[in-house]
């Protein structure tokens, strides 16, 4: 039988302390205005991750960082300060519903939040996504999902489906027109035969893209021959975006003109 007796080393031991560990779920939109409103479906659940209860002023800070790790270049976003009290391994949760996007660079920033015990002690979690924030623009770009028409007749009208997307972070609002020509290339050029337009009211929120069935008539004056379809959307720029040049939808087919 073995003698030796089992000695707990001293040096194992530690005092018992709380330990206030933030986790982020929930992320914010993938695109932010800034100086805007946001609303997101953010919780910060704190956990006391240590072996003695905790009972005291806590603070919670939420930081923008271009990063996951807290520096002093983060801005403050919100922060909460109150009594906790947390026995350990109980959470308790807060729910970030909206705020106001700080007055930040152009960039991708992730949410941190931060929290400082009343020893001092800092803990912090970063969202895993990021948002991109950048101030209010509106970008529409359009395509033509097909079919259109094969073959069709000077005089003829047609109808096709032509889908608007805002890639803005805003909403984009107004009355747009939508043109439409025929490309002998299907490389677009204002020089391309035009076969009349479209007005349409649009309200598109950021993110959103909406299809719509418009009719043209072809022009008795047209050239004949084969032709891919354009639709230029927005084409007397009633709508200002960031980018006014990627607004010329191409059909994937081209129609020949009798
Ligand atoms: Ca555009
Ligand atoms: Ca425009």
């Amino acid at each position: 039988m073995s003698g030796a007796p089992v000695i707990e080393p001293l040096e194992g031991r530690s005092y018992l302390s709380a330990d206030l560990v933030p986790a982020i779920s929930g992320s914010l939109p993938p695109a932010l205005v800034t100086g805007g409103k946001f609303k997101s479906n953010v919780v910060v659940t704190i956990t006391n991750q240590g072996d003695a209860a905790y009972a005291g002023p806590a603070t919670l800070d939420l930081l923008a960082s271009t990063d996951q790790t807290p520096d002093a270049g983060d801005t403050p976003v919100s922060s909460i300060s109150g009594n906790l009290k947390l026995k350990p391994g109980a959470s308790k949760s807060f729910k970030v519903k909206s705020g106001t996007v700080p007055a930040l660079a152009d960039g991708d920033y992730f949410l941190l939040a931060q929290v400082t015990d009343s020893a001092g002690a800092v803990r912090s979690a970063g969202s895993t996504t990021s948002s991109h924030v950048a101030p209010a623009f509106v970008d529409l770009t359009g395509a033509l999902p097909g079919p259109i028409p094969a073959s069709l007749a000077r005089g003829a009208s047609a109808t096709v489906a032509v889908t608007i997307t805002n890639g803005g972070n805003v909403t984009a609002k107004g009355n747009a027109n939508i043109g439409f020509r025929v490309s002998p290339s299907g490389t677009p050029s204002q020089s391309d035969q035009r076969l009349g337009s479209k007005s349409i009211g649009l309200s598109l929120a950021p993110g959103a893209s909406k299809t719509f069935k418009l009719k043209f008539v072809v022009p008795s004056g047209l050239l004949t021959g084969t032709y891919f379809l354009v639709a230029e959307i927005d084409n007397l720029n009633a709508i200002a975006e960031s980018d006014e040049g990627n607004n010329d939808a191409v059909s994937a087919t081209t129609m020949t003109i009798t």
